[in-house]
């Protein structure tokens, strides 16, 4: 496969509600997606960096720079095999995962339509229908969280996520708790707390929790370990977790007992599916998370939770859930008994709905292989507003 183009956009998106975690708020989501043409083939991929750098340290505008600086520079013209073959082309760059994942998942979405096969089944995905769960932000009251809950209950998710942060955890889960005694139910602090903290968090045991997702410093895997030592609720770590050596590590380590995998945080499909075939080999359980995503990088997800070491519920949800119009179609929907049935259509599986991609657009830029002006430079860079 040559790549012959990559095309860089950033599309404005508002979630129907905003969303709070315990590292800010978010309505207006700032989107970057790739389209990276090999063969003739057009495929798409997402950026999943926040717009601040509070989850972790890319931001909407790091990758654009990334992209447009160093990765789309040194990549287009060049020609690979497989998908797989990318990431070498980008080592030297440090980091920037999320920039990284969003140009190689659109080469993988393209390789899928030149074999004419759905992208899931080019990863190796082995499930037809997936288990979703969903994430609750930070309410009020628990009350309203509680009410929530109720909501998407009824609409068939298998397992609640419940953010938290101090002062706004014991009560709520508790209350949770008791509306729903046998709901799988988690949480996630998003590292919120410390190890001064350990007696605290210990109280949460007393609910059963599936698990408790990153509650310590978010670049600190080591630290983990002592609270999961103090701990009958297994540790998930998601933040800490940038490659497959990271995952080893925690498990060696016993500083969780479950992994969140995400798809731009371990920068594409390629190191996704090494991380879950080493989770798979060691018996910890994966499962995918998500970084409130258009339909493109749900629909990306969707295709990697098909693999066969995700075993719990992810964070992948319907596209109504999070805006009133996806730029996919169908939006993705999600069952009576909270599965997505995945799509056998060649590559996502979901049609791109450019028209609306188009209107949502508010910066882009290109690179053409097939118009290199001259022999030094490779590709031409074309930059518009
Ligand atoms: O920690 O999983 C997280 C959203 C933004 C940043 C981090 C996280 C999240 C979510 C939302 O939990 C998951 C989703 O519904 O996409
Ligand atoms: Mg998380």
């Amino acid at each position: 496969m040559k790549i012959e183009a990559i095309a860089l956009r950033e599309i404005h998106m508002k979630l129907k509600a905003p969303f709070e975690t315990s590292f800010g708020t978010v309505q207006n989501r700032r989107i970057l997606l790739v389209e990276v043409v090999a063969d003739g083939a057009s495929g798409w991929g997402e950026v999943t960096a926040g717009e601040t750098p509070a989850y972790n340290a890319e931001t909407t505008d790091t990758a654009w720079h990334v992209i447009s600086d160093f990765i789309a520079p040194s990549v287009v013209g060049k020609s690979v095999a497989e998908a797989s073959e990318l990431p070498p082309l980008m080592a030297r760059i440090r980091g920037h995962e999320m920039a990284k994942s969003g140009v190689e998942n659109a080469l993988w979405d393209a390789a899928a339509q030149l074999k004419g096969v759905p992208l899931y089944k080019l990863l190796g995905g082995t499930m037809q229908e997936i288990a979703c769960g969903v994430s609750l932000g930070i309410r009020e009251n628990p009350q309203s969280l509680v009410e929530r809950v109720e909501e998407e209950l009824r609409s068939g998710y298998q397992r609640i996520k419940l953010k938290i942060k101090p002062g706004k955890d014991y009560a709520f889960v508790a209350a949770v708790r008791k509306e729903f005694p046998d709901i799988r139910l988690s949480v996630d602090a998003n590292s919120a707390y410390s190890l001064d903290d350990a007696a605290h968090l210990k109280k949460l045991d007393e609910f059963g929790l599936l698990m408790m997702e990153q509650p310590l410093d978010w670049d600190d895997i080591h630290i983990h370990a002592k609270l999961q030592a103090q701990m009958q609720t297994a540790i998930c770590l998601d933040e800490c977790i940038h490659n497959t050596r990271h995952a080893l590590t925690a498990i060696e380590l016993e500083s969780c007992r479950i992994i969140n995998i995400k798809l731009g945080r371990v920068s594409g499909h390629t190191e996704a599916r090494l991380m879950q075939e080493m989770c798979r080999k060691r018996d910890v359980p994966v499962w995918c998370g998500g970084m409130l995503e258009s339909g493109i990088g749900r629909a990306h997800n969707i295709a990697m939770s098909t693999l066969p070491g995700f075993t719990l519920p992810g964070d992948v949800s319907a596209s109504q859930r999070y805006w009133s119009e996806d730029i996919i179609e169908p939006g993705v929907a999600v069952t009576a008994k909270g599965t997505i049935r995945v799509s056998n259509t060649p590559g996502l599986g979901y049609a791109v709905r450019r028209d609306r991609i188009e209107k949502l657009t508010v910066r882009r830029s290109n690179w053409d292989a097939r118009h290199a002006a001259s022999e030094e430079m490779s590709t031409v860079r074309t930059e518009s507003c």
